[in-house]
């Protein structure tokens, strides 16, 4: 399988992230695309994502699968522990549910805070900047991460006491926020422990 990416932005170690967990690494192969250069919107990687953004998995036979959260599924379905996207109806729906705002709340509210209210990748890029709506959601991803810190008092991980695809995407959260100048909140002591405990996993070497 190949992964189109650009190594070092916050979705696609997502996605490596996952191999890693899995131990499906080194199955993949990856293609890079130069997102920062504008190679994500011309016509040849639109054919494979149509909404010009990476990561794409790309299966042998063609297969496109898009979106991190589905190609984070597909590879859970591949290989056995640790199981990222649960077990069981409850277990699933729970995960499901806080991988969800985390992504939201989070990691894409940084990501539109960066992309609309700072200079984010440049003009060649940043198109259809709105500073207004950017600055609003940084201050979604700061609640987002008062929420996490709450939640983060009765577990080391977001959901069910073990690392999930949640804490995947909480891990691509605190990257994009360093980047975008968004500290960890002063009152948030369990979340800054818990960033650095992500950090600390093998996967995440790989991942950025
Ligand atoms: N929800 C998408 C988000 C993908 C995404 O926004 N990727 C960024 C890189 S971290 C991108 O390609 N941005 C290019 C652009 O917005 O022009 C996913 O899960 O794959």
């Amino acid at each position: 399988m190949q992964i189109h990416e650009f190594k070092g932005f916050p979705n696609p170690a997502r996605v490596r992230m996952a191999l890693a967990e899995k131990g499906l690494f080194d199955a993949a192969s990856f293609v890079q695309v130069d997102v920062p250069g504008g190679a994500h919107r011309e016509p040849a990687y639109l054919a494979i994502n149509d909404q010009g953004v990476v990561p794409s998995l790309v299966l042998d036979d063609g297969t496109v699968i898009c979106e991190c959260t589905a190609i984070t599924e597909y590879l859970d379905h591949l290989a056995g522990d640790p199981v990222l996207t649960g077990r069981g109806a409850k277990e699933r729906a729970m995960i499901h549910m806080v991988q969800r705002r985390v992504e939201a709340g989070f990691l894409d509210a940084v990501a539109t805070y960066f992309h609309h209210a700072t200079p984010g990748l440049g003009p060649l890029i940043e198109t259809h900047q709105n500073p207004v709506w950017g600055e609003r959601q940084r201050e979604r991803a700061i609640a987002t991460m008062h929420w996490m810190e709450q939640r983060l008092a009765a577990s080391d991980y977001l959901v069910m006491d073990r690392f999930t695809i949640a804490d995947i995407t909480a891990f691509a959260g605190f990257a994009f926020a360093g980047f975008a100048a968004i500290p960890i909140p002063d009152a948030c002591p369990r979340l800054a422990a818990y960033a650095e405990r992500l950090r600390a996993r093998p996967s995440a070497a790989v991942a950025a």
